[in-house]
């Protein structure tokens, strides 16, 4: 089964945690299997999540890095209530673009879900709706507001970025099958295989 590895991201205290783990097993700021893996099924087909919650480890830079450049998908989260951490994904961002696109192709979009969470916060609001969904249009991603408090708009997330894995394998495959040389290459090999 094919695993997709996320990272989720974000300023400390914005509910990284408390998402993954209302995620994981339903309940809010409680302990939660350390491997961080689900099965889940996301339009009838099955596949393992891997999440990378970057607990605690915000501020090592380096760190962030090697969190980067292991995960496929991002989810970026800021508390809907700071604004500082809205800015902060920003900049985590263009972190991912430096590290990812010499690597990938530019057409190619980074499988990347934009969160604001502590919806449930409703009179700390000091980013609107409209502020999210442009930021999301910009990028060319999808945008959530949710509470992991209260559960709100969680597994929509993780199902987002299922899909758009998905859909970056599937453009993959399509480059892969496209390039002329490589597929002389495949050829050859197979031959080799029958010697
Ligand atoms: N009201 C509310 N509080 C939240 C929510 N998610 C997290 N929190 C609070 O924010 C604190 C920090 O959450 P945590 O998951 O540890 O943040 P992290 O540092 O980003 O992992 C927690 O102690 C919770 O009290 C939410 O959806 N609603
Ligand atoms: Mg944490």
């Amino acid at each position: 089964m094919r695993v997709f590895q996320c990272a989720v991201m974000g300023s400390g205290g914005v509910g990284k945690s408390a998402i993954t783990v209302r995620f994981m097993n339903g309940s809010y700021l409680e302990w939660y299997d350390p491997t961080n893996r689900k099965q889940l099924s996301v339009d009838d087909q099955p596949c393992l999540l891997e999440i990378l919650d970057t607990a605690g480890i915000d501020q090592y830079l380096t760190l962030n890095d090697m969190f980067i450049r292991e995960s496929e998908g991002f989810i970026l989260v800021f508390s809907l209530c700071q604004r500082d951490s809205f800015d902060e994904i920003i900049r985590t961002r263009e972190a991912i673009q430096r590290i990812k696109s010499p690597e990938m192709n530019q057409d190619v979009p980074i499988p990347l879900v934009i969160v604001g969470n502590k919806s449930d916060l409703l009179d700390e609001r000091e980013i609107d709706s409209t502020e999210g969904e442009k930021l999301a249009l910009n990028w060319n991603c999808t945008y959530y507001e949710t509470s992991a408090r209260t559960a709100s708009n969680i597994v929509p997330v993780f199902e987002d970025i299922v899909r758009q894995l998905r859909r970056n394998d599937l453009i993959k495959k399509q480059e892969r099958d496209k390039d002329p040389n490589r597929r002389k290459r495949r050829l050859k090999s197979k031959k080799c295989v029958i010697l």
